[in-house]
């Protein structure tokens, strides 16, 4: 397309649509012209592609997740369909900026963070690859909060995103199904003799896709993001007379639950796991029937993967349906559905392993009940045969205390175990599921998480990006791995230049976004120290705010001495029932409010909490930030990818040997990285000899103590119960992440890094080796593992005739 047809298109596409000319459309309009001109565009790739798939009955994989967190899809759509430079071009003839357009856009934030944008990631990097595999999930009418702060306090509101309308998505009446809950059931045989299912009093929904293309990099390849949102069907609609009984239907894809940490509203997220597992399988069994392939074959033609437990009941509904609907005997079932599912785990935090009562499931789900009561059933008598120990049975089942494990069900009924970075796979083979890898060895793997870096580089940071253009030319763009290139260019100081020029304009845009939204100026001379990921007490913004104080008050001990200008900028939202994340919110807010406004400080430290982060801010405190945070205590991160795009974008690391960091230190070297504190192996030791004293370090250590005061002795206004809580975590409790133990080796790393910075040169070189080795961490290298070690999938070809 050119850049004329580009015009004329757009003009008569705005005159259809709103019967108006360029000078009279408002932003909103002009951004839904061009979304549904660039929807009819890519529609017919879609189908094009669609009946590439079937024809070639190509195996598809499902990846199927509770959570995606696409974020904005407009410029990220242009870049893939190659149509970014000409739509830029032909607006700005008609004398529109794109961005003002692209501003219009809601984020689509149907996830809380690392796992959610993950999956978006993968979407971006599945279809860039020409690989066939869609997304299966929940259209929440509202996403994830939007956060505010009030008086320094973490305030939820709703994120109604849909209210402006979604160009990217088509409503698929014809492919809804029906999704039962509750109810009784009871075995009777046919008249084969076989036992079927027989039901009483069920609750039936109706499951409506919503489709949203996912459209490859510059490969008229588009897949397919499938996601379920609730309605009553037209049967149904007597029984629900009044609006309340109704909005309680509805509601189940109303919210996502932003909760990791609590058991509220189970019921609900239960039957939301159970609805879009149910709808996703029955849409995929429907279609495999299409292929007139007999059903015992399904494996060779369908993938499905679990991203964490949420969608384990793929399992036993996927059984549900080889049984009870296709006819097929439990061993010919279970024989397939091993073969088609796979697992990824992505924490080995305890808290977040899910498990629900017996009853609950039972009640909504009683014929699954039944079949995971028999799953359960032969994996106890199977394992009896194969162990001398029989604690192992009661460690590993699915139905114990009462309690349904999901991470068992998902283990035991998959072919594929992974974690997502080298240590985390290896500690769940060594110690949190060590148990399942002594029964099944073989299903374990590792695949190291990886970014769309096109998001992540290409239109995150256009600055970068041209510079990268002049000096290594453009392959980068399509081969991540090509950055490497750019070592050669470590001591040109040309180069180096160019790239610090880069940062400073990333620097400044984003100084000028805080002024905007928090009214703080900072400076771009200062060092962007940057923070970004979800607050939970094992990340550690905790270490991050204590080194802050100390800073605060060297400044305030010795108001005249040296100190390198930090600007230290977070962002992160908590779950709104995690008191304790929301307790370090207020304490960063209030230390922010002291320090910013203390004239003694001159400036020199300066802290921004960003409201409301999300993908699109993201996009802006990544390209400018000099230092990336990467604290958590070792072995508790599974992986990371903050630190992946930080470092694609000439951040650098300060790290704990944890989750991917360990990656990146191989990438980069030892010395292109700070790297600080006590190793996994250190924190299972302090686990079995109970010999951690936090008390001690703040009795010996005169600096920590100076630090903890200021929580409780009024230094910090406004905090009295949430400094006391703190300190209170620390010593009262034994400071359960180590905090205090790794503080001395972090405000060391962290002064080696402001020594560092005042050698210019030096600085600009770490950042340089940093973004060159950063192509490894491509998400389209990761999913090639999957698709080739996972789900044995394979790129399209044109009407290949593999399979007749
Ligand atoms: C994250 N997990 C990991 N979970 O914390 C992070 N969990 O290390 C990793 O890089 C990322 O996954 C991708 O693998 C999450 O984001 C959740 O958000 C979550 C939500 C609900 C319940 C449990």
């Amino acid at each position: 397309m050119t850049k004329e047809q580009f015009i004329t298109q757009f003009k008569k596409r705005l005159s259809e649509k709103y019967a108006m000319g360029v000078e009279d459309a408002s932003p909103t309009e002009l951004y839904n012209t061009l979304g549904s001109l660039m929807h009819s565009a890519y529609s017919s790739d879609r189908h094009h592609t669609w009946r590439q798939y079937l024809l070639n009955k190509q195996k598809q994989a499902y990846y199927f997740s509770i959570e995606f967190l696409p974020g904005k899809l407009m410029a990220s759509n242009l870049l893939n369909m190659d149509w970014l430079e000409t739509v830029e071009e032909g607006l700005a003839e008609l004398g529109i900026d794109l961005a003002d357009l692209t501003e219009v856009e809601q984020d689509m934030a149907l996830g809380n963070g690392g796992l959610g944008r993950l999956a978006s990631c993968f979407m971006d990097s599945i279809a860039s690859c020409g690989l066939p595999g869609n997304g299966n999930g929940i259209r929440y009418e509202y996403g994830l909060f939007k956060q505010k702060f009030i008086d320094g306090h973490q305030v939820e509101l709703p994120d109604d995103w849909l209210s402006t309308g979604n160009v990217w998505e088509v409503r698929k009446d014809s492919k809804a199904v029906d999704v039962c809950f509750y109810g009784q059931v009871h075995l009777e045989e046919d008249a084969n003799g076989k036992l079927k299912p027989v039901y009483k009093n069920q609750q039936v929904l109706r499951a409506v896709p919503y489709d949203t293309g996912m459209i490859g990099y510059k490969n008229n390849i588009v897949n397919n993001m499938r996601l379920w949102s609730v309605e009553i069907p037209n049967s149904e609609e007597s029984k629900y007379r009044s609006l309340e009984e109704r909005r309680t239907i509805e509601d189940l894809t109303a919210v996502l639950y932003p909760d990791d940490s609590n058991a509220k509203g189970q019921m609900t997220r239960l039957a939301q796991e159970y609805f879009f597992v149910s709808a996703g399988i029955q849409s995929i069994v429907r279609y495999y029937h299409t292929l007139k392939e007999p059903i015992h074959r399904i494996h060779e033609y369908v993938a499905i993967h679990i991203n964490d437990t949420h969608p384990a009941l793929c399992i036993p509904e996927f059984m549900r349906i080889m049984l009870d609907e296709e006819g097929m005997s439990w061993e010919e079932a279970w024989a397939v559905t091993l073969k088609v599912m796979s697992y990824t785990n992505h924490t080995i935090m305890a808290e977040a392993m899910e498990k629900w009562p017996i009853d609950m499931l039972k009640q909504l789900l009683p014929r699954i009940y039944q079949i995971i009561e028999e799953i359960d059933r032969r994996f106890v008598e199977e394992t009896e045969l194969k162990v001398h120990d029989r604690s192992i049975i009661d460690r590993t089942r699915i139905i114990n205390h009462n309690q349904v494990h999901m991470a068992h069900l998902a283990i035991i009924g998959s072919h594929s175990i992974n974690g997502v970075a080298k240590l985390h796979s290896e500690l769940l083979k060594t110690v949190v599921l060590h148990d399942f890898y002594s029964l099944y060895p073989a299903r374990f793997n590792n695949k190291t998480n990886g970014i769309a870096e096109r998001r992540w580089l290409q239109l995150a940071n256009r600055p970068l990006s041209s510079v990268l253009d002049k000096t290594i030319g453009t392959s980068w763009r399509d081969n991540p791995e090509d950055l490497q290139q750019l070592l050669n260019y470590q001591d040109d100081q040309k180069v180096l230049n160019a790239l610090a020029a880069a940062k400073r304009q990333n620097k400044e845009n984003l100084a000028a976004l805080i002024k905007k939204t928090q009214d703080i100026t900072v400076s771009p001379d200062a060092i962007f120290d940057v923070q970004i990921k979800r607050l939970h007490a094992y990340k550690r913004q905790l270490l991050n705010l204590m080194h802050i104080i100390k800073c605060y008050q060297d400044i305030k001990n010795n108001p005249d001495s040296e100190f390198y200008p930090r600007v230290f900028i977070f962002g992160a939202k908590a779950a709104p029932s995690y008191a304790y994340a929301k307790t370090i919110i207020k304490c960063i807010n209030e230390t922010a409010n002291l320090v910013n406004n203390d004239p003694d400080v001159k400036d020199r430290l300066k802290i921004v909490f960003l409201e409301n982060y999300n993908v699109s801010l993201a996009e802006v405190i990544i390209p400018a930030a000099d230092v990336s945070e990467q604290i958590s205590l070792a072995s508790k991160e599974a992986s990371g990818t903050s630190n992946m795009k930080l470092m694609l974008n000439g951040a650098v690391t300060i790290a704990t040997l944890d989750g991917a960091n360990i990656e990146i230190r191989d990438a980069v070297g030892e010395e292109n990285i700070n790297i600080f504190g006590i190793t996994e192996q250190e924190v299972y030791d302090y686990y079995e000899s109970n010999t951690y004293s936090a008390v001690s370090y703040f009795e010996k250590d005169p600096v920590i103590r100076r630090v903890l005061e200021a929580f409780i002795d009024g230094t910090i206004p406004n905090i009295q119960s949430e400094g006391r809580e703190v300190f209170d975590s620390l010593i009262r409790y034994n400071d359960e992440f180590f905090v205090l133990r790794d503080f001395e080796s972090y405000v060391k790393a962290q002064e080696k890094i402001t020594e560092c910075y005042k050698d210019k040169r030096k600085w600009q070189k770490i950042s340089l080796i940093n973004i060159a080795n950063a192509g490894v961490f491509s998400a389209d290298e990761t999913v090639k593992r999957y698709a080739d070690d996972i789900w044995q999938i394979e790129p399209v070809t044109e009407y290949s005739s593999k399979k007749g």
